[in-house]
């Protein structure tokens, strides 16, 4: 697409993911198999996620925030006035809040794929922030490759937050942050969430939450197969598993079949032996100075690191490289 944007009463919030049955059929034929991480956002995966960002062992979201509240006027200082806020995956808009309070954008732009669930995000952030001229886009974000020339008279100031740059390998993370460095331009920035490497128990906790909400979040892929796509999977067949790679630096997460059994989805069927994996999602974790290697090799100059005090988790503050610099 190029950028399908519209105002907030007239954007479509039809289900934007049309690509959902191609990426099951295709996830599942492989000699290994797989699931992409945006099969996981329907409305109940949306929502499943908003509760892990809440559960005591998931340190990301709640540390993120911190640090934005922390440093929200060396943020502002460093982007200014009147920019056009675009947030990646922007789920329930909580996070945004604080910048939107802190920089006063002149537009916001949420992206996201779940597009009931954005609907009401907005809804509740518009009756929030009346003056805010909020531009929803409801739709894959991987699938933007430019953005309107307009935007170049403002700042444009990309938010992705989470550390969901993680579910990209590092190769793919550093194209993707090329892209975006080449859409917003010489005066755009970017300001991205990072989840930092630690100890392993710590991950192991965050991702094997006791409320079972990461487990409930993973299963929950395979019923939104079984809705969207006539499939008959028992998810009492499956456990979550969710292992850190220490080698990648890369929590790994995995529906094992606890049976050899077969499945049928959309009219065909798929054989699992007993220990079969389905590759759910990768999260992986990079120190402050990987990241800042990362994003220099993708073009950008990084301007700012903020941290917690435990350096449990970074935001990066990314500019383009100043010209004849
Ligand atoms: C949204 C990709 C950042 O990797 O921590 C949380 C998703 N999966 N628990 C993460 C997730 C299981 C999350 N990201």
């Amino acid at each position: 697409m190029g950028l399908n944007h519209a105002a907030l009463d007239s954007v479509e919030f039809a289900d934007p993911h049309q690509g959902f049955r191609q990426d099951v059929l295709c996830g599942l034929s492989g000699a290994s198999k797989t699931l992409a991480a945006r099969c996981f956002y329907d409305h109940r995966g949306s929502e499943l996620f908003e509760a892990i960002t809440r559960a005591p062992e998931y340190y990301l979201t709640r540390t993120e925030l911190a640090i934005l509240e922390k440093y929200r006027s060396a943020i502002a200082a460093s982007v200014g006035d009147n920019c056009v806020l675009i947030e990646l995956g922007s789920g329930s808009s909580r996070k945004i809040r604080c910048l939107l309070e802190t920089l006063k954008p002149k537009t916001y732009i949420p992206v996201d794929i779940s597009g009931e669930y954005l609907r009401q995000s907005i809804c509740a952030l518009q009756s929030s922030y009346p003056w805010l001229d909020i531009q929803a886009i409801c739709g894959d974000f991987d699938d933007i490759v430019e953005l309107p020339p307009e935007f170049r008279r403002h700042r444009m100031l990309v938010y992705y937050s989470g550390s969901s740059i993680g579910n990209l390998k590092p190769d793919d993370a550093e194209k993707f942050l090329r892209r975006w460095c080449r859409m917003i331009g010489p005066k755009g920035m970017m300001l991205i969430g990072v989840d930092t490497k630690k100890d392993r128990l710590v991950l192991d906790r965050a991702y094997n939450d006791s409320q079972g909400l990461t487990a409930a979040f993973n299963k929950n892929l395979l019923h939104r197969i079984n809705r969207e796509l006539d499939g008959n999977f028992k998810t009492s067949l499956f456990e979550h598993r969710a292992e850190y790679d220490d080698r990648e630096g890369c929590v790994k997460m995995y529906l094992v079949s606890t049976s050899h059994h077969s499945v049928q989805v959309d009219g065909r069927r798929f054989t699992f032996r007993a220990g079969e994996r389905i590759h759910t999602e990768n999260s992986y974790k990079y120190s402050i100075q990987e990241f800042g290697n990362l994003v220099r090799l993708a073009g950008f100059v990084c301007r700012d690191v903020w941290c917690d005090e435990k350096n449990l988790f970074s935001v990066h503050c990314l500019g383009s490289p100043v010209p004849g610099a």
